[in-house]
């Protein structure tokens, strides 16, 4: 049959942006957090460090770079500069940066240009609050504050993510001034206008804060997404330091824009390095319970790595993360659906429109779906293996271009002659992934118990955890 033979599904707004399909691609990326700090031994420092103390005794961008890669990342997002106000990067508006301190190189630069080498994306973290400036709850340190925005969308290429935090904690140094002082978070930075900036410097970095603009907070710093968790918000409820963590942790359904979650959490205690915490890195096994409290509900795993007073990755670190890339891809190397014989209850269009048939959830493809007529919102999905297998992980993808349609699932394995129910699972989008007990079957059906329009299935893979 020739393609339109039967029109693709109306999309269900609100819907993602280009820059922000390309994002979903990535799900997992890292943090690096450095500053002052890694040498005050401070998860916050006061803003009163002389450029002096920070000085690494054998930096190694591409240690770092590589160990985050070695770890399965896809970016890295670089603390340029934290509360404490001073700046990885030689800012033409402070004297309060790398130009001052003895190690003297551009870190920014250095980091930018190790992500480019190893095929990682970059990305920015420039605190809103700064703790060194002296204008800081003025008007002109808003002027500061873009006008370094511009120097980090400007002069180290591509950046991937800009994370805005909400963090503010009042006092500080403030150029010697050691007092406290309060902005309100709604309407001091001007948001607005500060993010039109960075849509006209770069409008394919997506902007991350709790109020998205592209990508929210997910409510906690522990890594973990809602056992619901939509991929909408009604963000303009909310402003950076200023949301209801509950309702970021599982999204506004519908949702008025399309803002998914991003779980940050850090691979220590602290984001900071401290020497102290060498012995507490989490386990790879601890990570992978993180991969899928975080991507498999359909957000995305930002984890941070602290380089050390040297400039690099701690060996302990590094070996926890290459643990934990080993562990995911041995269980995501191989769908063990891949030779299955594929149907559905459905399928739009009598199944005549290549379009929309049920091998495409099984083609390893985001970018190919099977989807059903228009009425039909519970359809079934389902896989005859040519033999037993035994699968642990069951993941499925939503067509995220035609928006997050389906609300809830169940799946069934074939036992004894006949269906048993192991699993349910509720918003689906980017990326769900129902984990459990090894199942030995040759037939497993997903059936789409709720949907608000006429499901469009990506993907439907079963997955074996290494024992
Ligand atoms: C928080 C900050 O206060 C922490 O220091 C860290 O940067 C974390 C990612 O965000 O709000």
């Amino acid at each position: 049959m020739p393609l339109g033979f039967v029109d693709p599904p109306a999309p269900f707004s609100p819907l993602p942006a280009p820059r922000q399909l390309a994002w979903h691609e990535l799900e997992f990326y890292g943090f690096l957090h450095f500053t002052v700090n890694t040498f005050t031994n401070r998860e916050w420092g006061y803003g009163d460090e002389s450029p002096a103390v920070f000085n690494p005794t054998d930096f190694d961008p591409d240690q770092i770079v590589d160990a985050a890669k070695d770890g399965g990342m896809k970016g890295l997002i670089l603390t340029c500069k934290h509360h404490d106000g001073f700046c990885l990067w030689p800012s033409r508006y402070t004297e309060h940066s790398v130009k001052n301190s003895p190690f003297r190189r551009d870190v920014v630069k250095e980091i930018s240009e190790a992500c480019a080498r190893a095929g990682l994306k970059f990305g920015v973290y420039l605190s809103p609050w700064d703790r060194n400036h002296k204008d800081y709850g003025s008007p002109e340190y808003l002027v500061y504050y873009r006008n370094q925005l511009r120097e980090l969308l400007t002069n180290y290429g591509p950046v991937f993510e800009i994370f805005f935090d909400g963090a503010n904690g009042g006092d500080g140094y403030y150029g010697g001034a050691y007092e406290r002082r309060e902005i309100d978070n709604r309407t001091y930075y001007d948001w607005p206008n500060t993010w039109q900036i960075v849509r006209d410097l770069q409008p394919n970095t997506v902007l991350f804060s709790d109020a998205g603009p592209d990508i929210r907070w997910v409510g906690n710093e522990n890594g973990i997404a809602g056992e619901t968790c939509w991929a909408t918000s009604n963000r303009d409820d909310f402003s950076p330091g200023n949301a209801d963590v509950a309702r970021l942790n599982r999204g506004d359904r519908p949702g008025t824009h399309w803002v998914p979650a991003e779980c940050d959490v850090s691979i220590r205690p602290g984001w900071f390095y401290h020497k102290l915490e060498d012995s507490q890195v989490k386990t790879p096994q601890q990570l992978v319970d993180l991969y899928y409290s975080s991507v498999g509900r359909g957000a995305s795993f930002l984890l941070n790595l602290p380089p050390d007073r040297r400039g690099r990755i701690h060996d302990n670190d590094v070996r926890a993360l290459r643990e934990f890339r080993r562990l995911v891809e041995a269980t995501f190397a191989t769908n063990l659906a891949a030779g299955a014989r594929i149907s559905a209850s459905n399928s739009r269009g009598g199944g005549r429109d290549r379009r929309f048939v049920p091998g495409n959830a099984l083609d390893g493809s985001r970018h190919t779906y099977w989807a059903t007529d228009d009425d039909v919102r519970t359809p079934s999905l389902t896989l005859e293996l040519p033999r037993e297998v035994s699968f642990s992980v069951v993941r499925l993808r939503e067509y995220l271009p035609l928006g997050q349609r389906v609300e809830a699932v169940g799946l069934d394995q074939w036992q004894n002659g006949q269906w048993e129910e192991f699993g349910t699972a509720t918003s689906i989008g980017n990326c769900r992934l129902i984990r459990g007990p090894r199942i030995t079957t040759s037939r497993v059906r997903l059936r789409v118990t709720q949907a608000s329009v006429c499901p469009a299935i990506a993907e439907f893979g079963l997955f074996a955890e290494p024992v």
